[in-house]
């Protein structure tokens, strides 16, 4: 019954920020990603009936209750998807480890539940298929539905109440486009507002919400059309509005939430000027300080050397684009 699977982290080019069902964590809008190779979770699930509780180490530590308990709401989720008989769940040994800072907006809670959704799966020995996994996925976090696919991927808005059609797919494959993400990390430290919450008190109180939640989907439309014709200048621009429009949402909730330091406006800066001396390379942000950098991988050596030097910036960390969650050898 032990399983491990590993699942890298993506970047969105257009976000996800706001859900349209709490419960079953439905978002608001669809988003669209980069699955990236540079950064994985490694997680393994062991269901044991001789424990009396679940056994949890993240990153060789034991997490806080509420990390712990997200964590085993989920196994219970997972079982009950598989085993409709209404059976106790054993109790389950979980070691999970990233090769990257936790929770200081790279995308961790992504690659998490991806690969224990794809462990969890495969332990309890069911013939999960993808679009069931990124299922499961979005309810752990909404980013890792789309870590179960690899390249370029999109994660359906949905129709359906039950949200069973609100699940991602891979729009290309990884060689589609040779594409780098250049993290510019300027504060290693863990998030002051988690996006969970920064999310809810934007939906709940920012006047720009609901301007943010209708451009989604022909921000969608210009990305997909962009990424078609690999037109790079398209997808910069329609990526930078994505995230300038999620932030600006962000920055006028009640209180406002600001993700940025100092060290993430002066990497802006330098993206933009790269751009405006003819490079093809754009920004995006998450619910965090660090600067993703985009660029074709042609200029990624410039683009970094570049980001390297931007007041503030503590390192890079470069990426192509992954594959996408699955079982390892154990
Ligand atoms: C994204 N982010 O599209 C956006 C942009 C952060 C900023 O998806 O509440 O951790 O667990 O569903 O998936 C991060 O949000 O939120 C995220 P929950 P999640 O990548």
């Amino acid at each position: 019954m032990q399983s491990t699977a590993i699942a890298h982290a993506n970047i969105a080019l257009i976000k996800y920020w706001g859900k349209r069902d709490k419960a079953l964590n439905l978002p608001a809008t669809g988003s669209l990603s980069l699955t990236l190779d540079g950064l994985n979770t490694t997680t393994s699930v062991d269901f044991d009936s001789a424990l009396e509780a679940d056994r949890i180490l993240l990153n060789s530590e034991t997490p806080d209750r509420q990390a712990a308990s997200r964590i085993s709401a989920f196994l219970d989720l997972v079982y009950r998807y598989f085993h409709s008989s209404g059976d106790q769940r054993p109790f389950a040994s979980v070691t999970s480890g990233n090769n990257f800072p936790t929770a200081a907006g790279l995308a961790s809670s992504a690659s998490g539940f991806a690969a224990l959704a794809v462990a969890a799966a495969h332990a309890l020995n069911a013939n999960a298929n993808p679009e069931q996994l990124s299922m499961l996925a979005r309810r752990g976090s909404g980013s890792a539905a789309r870590s179960i696919y690899g390249g370029i991927v999109e994660m359906a808005h949905g129709q359906r109440a039950d949200g069973l059609d609100c699940i991602a797919s891979q729009l290309h494959k990884p060689d589609y486009w040779n594409l780098n993400v250049l993290i510019a990390v300027t504060d290693a430290g863990s998030k002051k507002v988690s996006s969970t919450d920064g999310m809810q008190l934007t939906m709940e109180t920012s006047p720009y919400y609901q301007a943010w939640v209708a451009g989604a989907e022909a921000d969608l439309a210009s990305a997909r059309q962009a990424i078609a014709a690999r037109d790079f200048e398209a997808l910069a621009s329609v990526t930078e509005f994505s995230t300038l429009k999620m932030h600006a949402s962000a920055l006028a909730a009640q209180p406002g939430v600001i993700y940025w330091n100092a060290a993430t406006l002066a990497a802006v800066h330098c993206i933009r000027e790269l751009r405006s001396d003819g490079l093809p390379v754009c920004f995006t942000m998450d619910a965090g300080p660090q600067v993703k950098a985009i660029c074709t991988a042609d200029v990624a050596d410039q683009v970094s050397e570049k980001l390297q030097q931007a007041p503030g910036v503590v390192r890079i960390i470069s990426c192509s684009l992954g594959d996408g969650a699955r079982l390892q050898p154990s």
